[in-house]
Order: C-alpha cells, then sequence, then structure tokens
C-alpha cells in the first residue's frame, strides 16, 4: 500500500482493518459524535468549505449538491451511494469498501443527518459478492453500536442503511439509472433535470454520491474544512485514490493529492514494466480520451487533465507500453459499451454497434490501403453521431478512446491497413491477448 496522503487508506495494512474493533480503536466513528453535535447547515458548509467535489468522476462540489435538497419539501430525503464501481480500469471504491467499510458507513451516517435523511441506501456492483457481504456485515455492527437505527446516540436522529446489490449491469452506475433499478424497474437513465437533488429516489429529493466521496467526509469533520483544502490544487482540492493498472511494476492504488502527475505516480508504482516505455494511458477509465507520454507532466486535477483535451474522470490510470497495440485496446473498450448500452436511445445502441464493426474490420485486417482514410473518416462520423446526441454519458464515453487514439496514432491504424491486419504480437503484452 502506497500514500502520500495517510486518508482514506490510512488503515487498510491494520490488522483485520475492516471489523469495527479495528476502527473504533483507530479512533472511528469519533467524526460521527462531533457531526451529531453540530447543526446539520453547519455540516454542508464545512463540506462545502472543504471543496470536496464528487469521486465518481464528474467533479461536481458535493456541498453545493447537498445544498439544492429543498428542505420545504415534505416528501422524505434519501442518500444513495453510488457503490457500482465498474468502469474499466477503475478500481478503487471495491478496495475502499473491502477494507475499510465503516469509513463508507460512518460517512453515510454523517451526510444523511446533514441532508436530513432518514433512510440511506448503498447500491453495490451486483457481481461482488465478497463486498456485499463484507458490507452487510458491517452495517449489522454499526447497528449494534447504536451508531445506526433509533436516537443515534441519544441526538434523536434515526437512521436506517440499507445495503442493496445490483444485477450487474454498467449503466447502473450512471445515478438516474441506479434509481430505476434500486425502484425495481430495468435499469435505464431518465431524463436531468430534474437532477435527483430536487426529484430522486420514489420522486424525492435525493442526494446521489461516490463511495469516496462519501467515505472522505468523516475525515473532513474530523479535521476541518481547512486541512482538508491546504491539499490538492486550487480549484481540485483534497486527495483521491488513484488507481493503477496495466504495465507498471507495481499495480494497485495509490492515495495522493489532487495535482500529482503521472510521472510521480508512476515512480510510486515502480516504473513501468522493465525494458519497456510508456505509450498511451487513460486518466480516468476507458471513458477519458488517451493521453501519451508527452503528458506524464499535467497535473491530475480535473483543471489540468481538461487542458490536455481528456478528463480526470475516476482516476483509473491504465498503461500501457509500446507492445500494446491501441486499435486492440480500443476495440476491446467498444466491444464492452457496445455490450453496456442499454439500448434506451438510438445513437448509442446503433452507433456503438457500428463502431465496433469498423473498428473489428481494421484490427482484423478488413481494411486496405486504399480504403483506410475512409474507413477513419467513418469512425469519425460515427463518433460524432454520437457525441452529445446519446441519452446519457455512456455513449459519450464509448467515442472518447476511439477519436483520442487516432488523434495520436493515426499512423498505427494505417499500418494496420498496410500490413493486412495487426501487426502487433499480442502474447509480448499481456493484455488484450
Ligand atoms: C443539481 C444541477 N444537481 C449537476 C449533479 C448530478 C450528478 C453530478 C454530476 O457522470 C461522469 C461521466 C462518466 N442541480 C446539477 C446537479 N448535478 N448539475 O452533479 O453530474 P454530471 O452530469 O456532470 O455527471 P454524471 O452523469 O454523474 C459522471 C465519468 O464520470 N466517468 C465515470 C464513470 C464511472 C462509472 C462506474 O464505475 N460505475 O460509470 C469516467 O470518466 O463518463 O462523464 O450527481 O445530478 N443543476
Amino acid at each position: 500500500m502506497h500514500t502520500l496522503t495517510p486518508v482514506l487508506t490510512d488503515n487498510w495494512d491494520a490488522d483485520r482493518s475492516w471489523t469495527i474493533e479495528s476502527y473504533e480503536a483507530r479512533g472511528g466513528y469519533g467524526a460521527l459524535k462531533t457531526a451529531l453535535g453540530m447543526s446539520q447547515d453547519d455540516i454542508i458548509t464545512a463540506v462545502k468549505d472543504s471543496g470536496l467535489r464528487g469521486r465518481g468522476g464528474a467533479g461536481f462540489p458535493t456541498g453545493m449538491k447537498w445544498g439544492f435538497i429543498p428542505q420545504d419539501n415534505p416528501n422524505p430525503k434519501y442518500l444513495v451511494v453510488n457503490a457500482d464501481e465498474s468502469e474499466p480500469g477503475t478500481c478503487k471504491d471495491i478496495p475502499l469498501m473491502m477494507a475499510s467499510p465503516h469509513t463508507l458507513v460512518e460517512g453515510v451516517i454523517i451526510s444523511s443527518y446533514a441532508i436530513r435523511a432518514n433512510t440511506a441506501f448503498i447500491y453495490v456492483r451486483g457481481e461482488v459478492l465478497h463486498v456485499i457481504r463484507r458490507l452487510q456485515k458491517a452495517v449489522q455492527d454499526a447497528y449494534l453500536a447504536g451508531h445506526l437505527g433509533k436516537n443515534i446516540h441519544g441526538s434523536g436522529y434515526d437512521l436506517d442503511l440499507v445495503v442493496h446489490a445490483g444485477a450487474g449491469a454498467y449503466i447502473c452506475g450512471e445515478e438516474t439509472a441506479l434509481l430505476d433499478s434500486l425502484e425495481g424497474r430495468r435499469g435505464q437513465p431518465r431524463l436531468r433535470p430534474p437532477f435527483p437533488a430536487v426529484a430522486g429516489l420514489y420522486a424525492s429529493p435525493t442526494v446521489v454520491n461516490n463511495v469516496e466521496s462519501i467515505a472522505s467526509v468523516p475525515s473532513i469533520i474530523a479535521n476541518g474544512a481547512e486541512w482538508f483544502s491546504s491539499m490538492g490544487t486550487e480549484r481540485s482540492k483534497g486527495y483521491g485514490i488513484f488507481s493503477l493498472s496495466g504495465h507498471v511494476t507495481r499495480p494497485g492504488q495509490y492515495e495522493a493529492p489532487l495535482g500529482i502527475t503521472l510521472r510521480t505516480l508512476i515512480d510510486l508504482a515502480g516504473g513501468m514494466r522493465e525494458g519497456h516505455e510508456l505509450k498511451f494511458w487513460t486518466p480516468g477509465g476507458s471513458s477519458t480520451p488517451l493521453l501519451t507520454a508527452e503528458h506524464l507532466d499535467i497535473p491530475l486535477d480535473f483543471e489540468g487533465v481538461g487542458a490536455a483535451g481528456s478528463m480526470l474522470g475516476t482516476r483509473a490510470i491504465q498503461l500501457f507500453d509500446e507492445t500494446t497495440c491501441v486499435v486492440r485496446a480500443v476495440l476491446r473498450w467498444t466491444e464492452f459499451y457496445k455490450h453496456e448500452s442499454c439500448g434506451k436511445c438510438t445513437p448509442c445502441r446503433e452507433g456503438t454497434w457500428w463502431l465496433v464493426q469498423t473498428l473489428s474490420k481494421i484490427e482484423h485486417g478488413g481494411g486496405t490501403a486504399e480504403g483506410i482514410e475512409a474507413d477513419l473518416d467513418q469512425l469519425l462520423d460515427q463518433c460524432d453521431n454520437i457525441l452529445g446526441r446519446a441519452f446519457c454519458a455512456l455513449g459519450d464515453g464509448a467515442t472518447s478512446p476511439i477519436s483520442s487514439s487516432i488523434q495520436y496514432f493515426r499512423d498505427e491504424f494505417l499500418e494496420h491497413a498496410s500490413n493486412g491486419g495487426c501487426p502487433f504480437d499480442h502474447a509480448a503484452s499481456t493484455l488484450f491477448a
């Protein structure tokens, strides 16, 4: 475990770190007691002042979102944690919930109290049964310890927390599809506005936040907004978990201040695998435009990555060396999007199918030296017909690796055509083989 900012990952190496005994022995649930002595509005102000921005990909200010909950609405308020982590390459929420489920549970209680919710849900990706079990045990232990249920620690505040398992659809990570799924329907995105903060679960005001956002709340309450905002950059405050995978010596989770560079992260991870060089990488999973070795020194914050033409997204950094065929990698991701498209809108449902056809033709030798420019034009045209025209971000995400790979590696696409198919030895890459 490697951390430059030992907060969220601080207890991951502790003996049986996931147990309530271990968590409480390290001061866990102390922030809850502090929070229950504060007014709800003061908690929202502290989270606003901290500068915490959503850790699920979009970076929306968390305190501002909480402030949108209309307190004059007579309906119940809900907190829903998006624990449907399934973006390719993203691997931060699941390790966090496995190593320290009580950090999340404590965050849920404080956040629910702040927005005046008496029921909260953690919506967990259905495939990760081990995580669901661990969370269920943590919730049960939190009830037994009086952190959940009626009149929590004599404060008069009641909260029930439900761990809900999804059924394994990537689209259910989109917040409104998640809410449909939680209501028992097929998960498909809803039109926004209204945003969930106004009309979410059961048409009631609902805050939907990512696991890491909610898990960051106890430390903000314990240490103060200024402590949090002293880390990171001017507009991207605090720290985050960067998950590194692919061709690095030590893949894993690295907690660091926002604004760190990939060069430093690769150093922490022991460098690229020996004898090889970085070719391309994703800053935030496969839905973010690819970057290259030219971008080793950009600050990994919402602004720096944005200026480089990508998105910070989920900080799912996938690294590929020169042995990896970019066309093959992008084809594999595109097959994922085609499979996961929920089918609600035509640009995404039909468009992702067409993207796979065209990419597959190029990768598998169906392209010709004469026809490749037309194939690339067609691919970019297909991307144009999805980008900004799909119902939700899944369609846009599907186009990101394609347009960026053509931007940076056009010659490699041409080489596929002149070579009569892929020129790479996939066994040497070990990825996408
Ligand atoms: C009230 C307004 N609320 C915005 C809220 C909104 C949401 C949050 C962000 O996509 C991205 C996506 C993925 N009043 C509001 C308002 N909100 N305006 O703010 O909203 P938005 O639309 O900017 O983003 P989003 O739809 O939440 C998230 C990218 O993250 N991503 C992550 C993928 C990860 C998974 C996964 O692992 N399951 O899917 C990676 O890059 O592509 O662009 O809460 O309600 N006026």
